[in-house]
């Protein structure tokens, strides 16, 4: 046993010895490899821990595969005016981001693999509501069903980094290469690549995170230097609300909504507290539908108000809403 090993460390080294789950386990050792003396004398001893957190890494990605074979249908309502999925490695800070972003209270913790389930939260932006969903990490090794199955019905991934790790870049390469080998992939634009079959493409975005801490800048100097990638880059802090405030506009930007408030001939004023969405280039009859079923068919023209004309005009159902447009059904 080397000398001078740190009181820190000989506590992670009994709470490694009681550890009750392979988490705890692999948070103690990261722990004592982190604050083992660093010199010749420890060099075997590095070199062991090293290989317990391979060990430990592994065996959690194999638990995590086995727990996620069990379920095989998942159902997750779809809830506001859309839905974004938060992906990365671990320990990017996806739950952290969920957090801040909706009133969900996701598991956060400083060792990886936190996140076993998909959690939702929904974020407000304005007068809507936009749902974002939690996901478990994506490595080289580990991408499960249900989250592919969810950045395929996403209006968005937002792909989250770890700006705090050296191995952060190294994570996302891993992530675009897994997900590359898989038909469910990432681009600036949704959509289905007609000419191979069931290869579908979501919308993306980039969020560099932690960008509180000093290594920040160079790591995102790294990132430029060894990844190509076409998707936009959104610099954030998942602990400091306030540089979210972009992120926040380019998720619902993204969504391409349309908002719509209605009123009825007897009313003055439109229901502002409460707007319809569907998505731009949908029309009346689609916000008639969301009203009542039967409702779209009833529908014979409509009275709007929108910025883009300079009065009320009477509009037929197939008239597509601006964003912010009120409506007046008639049937
Ligand atoms: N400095 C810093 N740390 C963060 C930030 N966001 C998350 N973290 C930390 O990173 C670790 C992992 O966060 P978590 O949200 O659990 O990551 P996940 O595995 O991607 O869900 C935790 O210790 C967080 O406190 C951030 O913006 N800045
Ligand atoms: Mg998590």
């Amino acid at each position: 046993m080397p000398a001078n090993l740190t009181h820190k460390y000989l506590k992670a080294e009994e709470a490694y010895r009681r550890a009750a789950t392979l988490e705890d386990e692999l948070s103690c050792l990261q722990v004592m490899l982190r604050d083992v003396p660093k010199h010749k004398g420890t060099d075997r001893l590095q070199a062991d821990l090293k290989q317990k957190i391979r060990r430990v890494k592994l065996e959690l990605e194999q638990q995590h595969q086995r727990t996620l074979g069990k379920p095989t249908t998942f159902r997750l309502a779809r809830q506001g005016a859309g839905r974004v999925v938060l992906i990365g490695g671990p320990n990017a800070g996806k739950s952290q981001l969920l957090a801040s972003l909706t009133r969900a209270n996701p598991e956060i913790a400083d060792y990886p693999f936190t996140t076993r389930d998909h959690t939702p939260g929904m974020m407000p932006w304005e007068d809507v509501m936009v749902q974002i969903i939690d996901t478990p990490p994506i490595t080289a090794e580990c991408f499960d069903p249900i989250t592919q199955m969810l950045i395929r019905g996403a209006d968005l991934a937002v792909v989250v980094v770890d700006l705090g790790a050296d191995e952060g870049v190294e994570q996302l390469q891993a992530l675009l290469n897994k997900l590359d080998g898989t038909k469910t992939r990432l681009a600036i634009e949704s959509y289905l690549d007609a000419s191979d079959v069931g290869v579908s493409y979501t919308k993306s975005i980039v969020a560099l995170n932690k960008v509180d801490l000093a290594e920040a800048p160079e790591r995102i100097e790294l990132l430029h230097e060894l990844i190509s990638h076409e998707l936009p880059e959104y610099s954030i802090s998942g602990q400091c609300p306030k540089s979210l405030d972009g992120l926040r506009q380019a998720i619902f930007e993204s969504l391409d909504v349309v908002r719509v408030y209605t009123k009825t001939p007897d009313e003055k004023a439109a229901d502002y507290n409460k707007p319809y969405t569907i998505r731009r280039g949908q029309t009346l009859l689609e916000v008639a539908e969301q009203i009542h079923k039967d409702f779209a068919c009833k529908l014979k023209h409509a009275k709007v108000w929108s910025q883009a004309f300079n009065a009320a005009s009477i509009v037929r159902a197939d008239y597509e809403p601006r964003d912010r447009d009120v409506v007046e059904f008639h049937t």
